[in-house]
């Protein structure tokens, strides 16, 4: 059986890692059969979570976790897409990643309040003079990701701005349809959803959240995505 090593849930949601997310549901579209089990990402072999174990096999990184599940057990994710849709997928995939998957990291550690409420309680367990420097040094090292693919250069209007633009792509894409490329969901999709629902987490004060919530379709959307692949943190939310 395949190990998915995950951070676990947290803040609202069923896995506060949003790639934790992806591949979880990735596992569950291609329907293979896992386990969860916490890691930690000093045992990852790219330092990040998540990773899997197959057998004798270890692979991290959830771009390449998927091509090892599509190759190894002969499963398309995104089967019935035309060459055009699976290209604007990867495309989307990347824009959630790279970019809408940024604008959440900024909320998220670098506004104090955000912080004290969530990511800081990482360190509750940690020795009490160690505490606060742990903390500090996690600021500091997320901040300087987030400058450094340039989200953080910006001020928070227009980082919102920016998101703002992507919310409205994956509109666009959705239409009136309940998943993005038609009656069911496929494996790109996986990450879209994930990083809207850690973006997006009313569990922390955010003006993309703000501005999501004037856009019923998309809100329609994480509602009918969780449902589907997380139904337990569903019927526990309500
Ligand atoms: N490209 C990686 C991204 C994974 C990632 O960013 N994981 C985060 C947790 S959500 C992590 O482990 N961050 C710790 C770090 O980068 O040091 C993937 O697709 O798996």
């Amino acid at each position: 059986m395949i190990t998915l090593y995950v951070a676990g849930e947290g803040f609202g949601l069923p896995e506060y890692s949003p790639y934790a997310m992806k591949t979880e549901i990735q596992l569950q579209l291609a329907d293979l059969a896992y386990e969860k089990r916490p890691g930690r990402r000093e045992d990852s072999p790219k330092g990040q979570i998540p990773w899997i174990v197959d057998g004798g096999r270890t692979i991290a990184d959830t771009t390449f976790i998927r091509a090892y599940l599509e190759e190894t057990y002969g499963v398309d994710l995104d089967a019935g897409l035309t060459p055009g849709q699976r290209a604007q997928a990867w495309a989307m995939e990347r824009m959630a990643e790279n970019q809408l998957g940024w604008v959440g990291a900024h909320f998220r550690f670098l506004k104090p309040d955000n912080f004290a409420r969530g990511p800081a309680h990482w360190f509750d367990e940690a020795p009490e003079p160690m505490r606060e420097s742990l903390r500090a040094g996690l600021v500091e090292a997320v901040g300087a990701n987030v400058r450094a693919v340039g989200i953080g250069r910006h001020s928070d209007e227009e980082i919102a701005w920016l998101a703002e633009r992507s919310l409205k792509a994956i509109v666009a894409t959705l239409g009136d349809k309940p998943f993005l490329y038609g009656d069911r969901p496929v494996g790109s999709e996986a990450v879209v959803f994930s990083i809207l629902a850690t973006t997006l987490n009313p569990f922390f004060d955010c003006p993309v959240r703000r501005a999501a919530e004037g856009m019923p379709t998309l809100m329609a959307y994480i509602e009918r995505m969780m449902a589907r692949f997380y139904p337990e943190h569903m019927a526990l939310a309500a």
